[in-house]
Parts: structure tokens; sequence; C-alpha cells
């Protein structure tokens, strides 16, 4: 075992999690190559993303802002985190180990209940605002979840999961008229003397947006957070101290968990939470916060870069001077979009695949080595390769399946589906990558998306790319659909642009488009056009639905 995986006696009383892991030989191996990877036994990752600026005397720097005005340094975050840590131990009887389920829109509320959590030794749940009772019923289940702390704004879909949830037990909401967990939170005394967790304890359970079936709980413990803060942002990132970080991942999502909550205050940087932040919202608070770090997804970009064109045609350009570091993940950035964002601002979007199971990115480039339609080159501390069918790693150029290890790696909660993503002591995503001359990574599509027509593989986020380069083309999706003559046939739903013209004469030009933007067997064969495309909550394209639609 590498040192920074030599065990301490774990702190958790309650061993749920700890017992629900995969067991060893189904573990991906992980590397500690790194020496910032050398973590110790005993880590609380409270202590070192939020305690540790107060302990040396920073404590009065910006930490987190609201959309409300709020602005709590380090050491009014971690007051808060500290009462929040009271009440859940001292008022609702929680034992280190216990789930607890956080549900609102992202906040400094939020961020101070996930530290709060993290303190007492508690499970870290996070769900997305938009989940209904059924679907929080099947997490509340599956995690076993005692507590759960909840935006009142949100109360109705979680109070009716409680009724069929004999798990959990208390229920406080924070925000609205009452106010019940800042009013208890207020009559405690200052001060939490964090729960020593052993580095590999579990800290949150992070549930994977699937597209089918149930979804499954990935494990992370207090030394995976730790050791992705290690990784990507000081050597991808290259954040500083004064920036402002600002984005629209949930916090609930890895991807904003990190970029907008764990990775700033790893350097004692300032992060901006926003409860909604759609590009026409999040644009505009990028200006008045004089934010500095972006991180969105994909289509996001191409919006903003929309809007600010639209805003400069009509003479009230936004103020967009502050920003200095864009970050894209989620989907594959499409080569017209980085383009498109960077003749709009100047700025060469830092493209990353991350994946809930890994925790954050693994695969990035910073804007030295961004290549327009690549994803970029392993993030130091990872490696990764691209395998064939039969399991061995594919020579550059050809097309297979992405597999990664490192420091992070997939721990599912009592889950068969273990045995899907970790073969051979790799980390299988689920992508079709290939390799090219530079080594950089060049995504092809999911591998249950790939579209075989004709006989021909293609992958349909290389014909998005071609369309997206047509100017009256606002959005599309390209999926395979069931055609008797060529097995799968490759049909584009396609969202136009303002001032465009939807039908016949439309579709041919877009077909022809494609034809002579990349090799012509690819071209879309149908095309429909649509006002908008189904997405999840963390922005990814629902293919599965244009599918059967
Ligand atoms: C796809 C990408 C191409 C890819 C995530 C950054 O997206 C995140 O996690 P999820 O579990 O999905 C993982 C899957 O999404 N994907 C993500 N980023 C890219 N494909 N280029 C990209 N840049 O299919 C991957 O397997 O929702 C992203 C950080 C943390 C995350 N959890």
């Amino acid at each position: 075992m590498p040192a920074s995986a030599a065990a301490a006696p774990t702190a958790h009383v309650d061993t749920f999690a700890r017992d629900r892991l995969p067991p060893s030989e189904a573990l991906p191996e992980f590397l500690f190559e790194l020496p910032e990877l050398q973590l110790p036994p005993r880590l609380n990752c409270a202590s070192e993303l939020l305690d540790r600026w107060v302990r040396t005397g920073q404590g009065d720097r910006p930490c987190v802002i609201g959309v409300d005005g709020t602005c709590w340094s380090y050491a009014e975050l971690q007051a808060q985190a500290d009462r929040i840590a009271r009440v859940l131990v001292e008022d609702l009887g929680l034992v280190p180990g216990n789930r607890v389920l956080l549900r609102g829109p992202n906040s400094p509320q939020m961020a101070a209940c996930w530290f709060g959590t993290i303190k007492a030794g508690g499970i870290v749940v996070g769900t997305m605002p938009l989940l209904r009772a059924r679907e929080l019923q099947a997490l509340i289940d599956k995690a076993q979840v005692s507590h759960a702390l909840c935006d009142a704004r949100l109360a109705d879909e979680l109070a009716a999961a409680k009724a069929l949830c004999p798990s959990l037990r208390h229920v406080l909401h924070f925000g609205g008229a009452a106010k019940e967990l800042e009013t208890r939170a207020a009559a405690k005394p200052a001060g939490f003397d964090n729960v020593a967790t052993a580095a590999d304890d579990v800290a949150l359970i992070a549930f994977t947006s699937g597209t089918t079936g149930v979804p499954k709980g990935t494990l992370h413990f207090h030394r995976d957070v730790m050791a992705s803060v290690h990784c990507w942002p000081p050597h991808v990132l290259r954040a500083r101290p004064d920036d402002v970080f600002i984005g629209s991942p949930p916090l609930a999502f890895t991807f904003g968990l990190g970029g907008l909550l764990v990775f700033p205050l790893a350097i004692g940087a300032s992060t901006v939470l926003l409860e909604k932040a759609s590009p026409e919202l999040l644009l505009p608070a990028i200006e008045r916060h004089r934010a500095t770090v972006c991180f969105t997804a994909p289509t996001s970009y191409r919006a903003m870069a929309g809007a600010i064109a639209a805003a400069r045609a009509a003479g009230n350009a936004p103020d967009l001077s502050s920003l200095r570091k864009c970050v894209s993940a989620g989907e594959a950035l499409p080569a017209a979009t980085r383009l498109l964002w960077h003749e709009t601002t100047g700025i060469e979007i830092i493209d990353g695949i991350g994946s809930t199971e890994l925790f954050h990115i693994f695969i990035s480039a910073d804007e030295q080595h961004a290549k327009p339609g690549a994803t970029g080159l392993p993030v130091p501390g990872y490696r990764a390769t691209v395998l064939g069918d039969d399991g061995r790693e594919l020579p550059r150029g050809q097309v297979g399946r992405l597999a990664v290890k490192g420091p992070t790696g997939c721990k599912y909660l009592d889950d068969p589906r273990q045995a899907a993503y970790v073969q051979g002591g790799w980390n299988i995503t689920g992508d079709a990558y290939l390799v090219d001359d530079d080594g950089q990574f060049v995504y092809q599509a999911r591998t249950d998306d790939m579209i075989i027509s004709g006989g021909y593989n293609i992958a349909g986020p290389e014909v998005e790319g071609a369309l997206l380069l047509h100017p009256a083309v606002a959005e599309c999706g390209v999926v395979g659909v069931p055609d008797e003559a060529r097995g799968m046939l490759v049909k584009a739903f396609v969202v136009l642009k303002p001032g465009h013209e939807a039908g016949e004469t439309m579709a041919r030009e877009l077909q022809d488009f494609v034809k002579q933007t990349i090799a012509p067997y690819k071209y879309p064969r149908a095309v429909e056009f649509r006002t908008s495309l189904p997405r999840t909550e963390t922005g990814k394209l629902q293919r599965f639905r244009l599918r059967l639609e």
C-alpha cells in the first residue's frame, strides 16, 4: 500500500458506508506518485480547506459570496459551519458516519451546511435542486439517509419523500420565514472540534445523474477530496488567492463542488455561489462580481457568446474584463464553441473531462496546450490510455474505450455495476476516445452512443461539431435512429438561431454543409427542427430521449 493509503482506524461510529465499499479486488488501482499526494492517515478535509485559513491568521479573507449580497469571510463561514455541526451533533444526535442529505440551490448557507456536516464526521449526500419526491426517495433509501438540511423553498418534495423513507429521522430547513437552522445555529456557542476522520473515511456520496436505471452512489473519502485539490487545480487551472470563482454547476454535482467550493477554498480564493446560473444570469453576474474564473458547460459558453454579440450590436457590451480563466466540462467542447468564445472574449477555454466516479477532471489542457476538438492530456497524478475490446492498449489513432487511473477512482456504494466501471484496475468511463499524434486525447462519443450506419462508425458529437460551424445553428444533437436499410440512420435535431427559417431548404443546406465539412458519409440523413433540446440539470444533452422521440 502506498503511504497515502496507510490506514488509520475509522472515526465512524456508524459504518454503513464503509461496510458497503466494493471489495478490495473490485477497486481500481490507485496511484499516489506525486509527492503532494502523500497525505496523512488522519484527515478531515474541512480542517484543510476551511479552518486552515483562520488558524494561519487569514480568517478575514473574503470567502463565499451570495446573490443576496452576503459576503462571508473564511472566519464567518467557519463560525457558521461550526454552529451547524453543533446543531447536528447536539440537537439531532448525529454520530460520525451518518448520512446527511443537503438540498438547495448553491448559496453560502449551503456551503456552511456542507462544512458543518463534514466537520461533524457526517457523510454529505448532495441532491440536485430539481429532484422530485420519487427520485429523492430512491437516494435516501439507497444511502440510508438519517438527517437532512433543506432550503425552505424546496421543503415540499422532501416532505413527500420523508413520508416514504423510515431512515430519515430529522429534517431542518434553512431560509424561509422560520429560519429553523439559522435560529438553532445562532443559539450555539462558537467553535467545534472537527471529528478526526481517517483519510479513508467516506466524506460524501455523490449520485450519478444516471440517464437510465437507478442512480449509482459514488463514495468519496476525505483523501479523495484532498487528492483532487493537488492534481488538476495547481497543474492545469493555476488559479490565484485573489481569484473570484463563479459558475453554474450545482454543489451536488462534483464538477460544481470542486470548481465552486473545494478548489477556491483550497487556495484561499473567494467564490460566488449563484442560486440560478443560466447563461442569461451568469453573464451579468460575472460582470457584477468582477469574477475571474468561470466554470460552466459548453452550451452555456455558446449561449453567452451569442448574448455578448447581441449586446455589443445593441451598443451595451457587458464589461467582462475581470474574467481570465474559463473552464468547460460535462460534455465535449465543440471546436466551434472554443473558437467562438475565443473570438468573443479573447479567452482560450480550459476543457477537461471528469466524472462523478473520479470526483473531478483527469484529462485536460491549459490555455497553452488547448487544441480545438481535443480534450487534452492526462492531468498530473493520473494515467490514461485507450483500450481495445480485448482490454489491450491500442496504438495512437485508433478509437477505443477510455481507461484512467489515479489517486481517485470508482467506489460505488453496494452496486454490482462496479464491475462495469472498473476493469483490470482501470476506470472505464464509458467514453470512446483516440490519442492523436501529439498525445492529445480526442473525444469521439459515449461508447453506447456510437452510431453504426451502413457499416460505418459515426460519432454523433463530430457531426454536431460540423453543424455548429453553420451560422444558422444555435444548438444541435445528433443520434442514431433505427433504419431498415442502414441499421441506424444519422439524425440531427437542430435549434436554429433567431431569424432563420426551419424547413426543407434549411435541412438540405445543413446536410450539404456537413458534407463539405467532414467525410460526406457522416452527414445527417434526417434533420428535425426543434425549439429546444432535452438536457439534464448538469447541462448534458439527453441523447436517449432524442432517440426515443
Ligand atoms: C462526459 C465529457 C467530453 C463523459 C464531471 C468534470 O461530467 C462530469 O461527471 P458525470 O459523472 O459525467 C461523466 C461523463 O461526462 N464528459 C464530461 N466532461 C467531458 N466528455 N469532454 C469533456 N470535457 O462522457 C464522462 O464520462 O456527470 C466533469 C468534473 C466533475 C464531473 N463530475
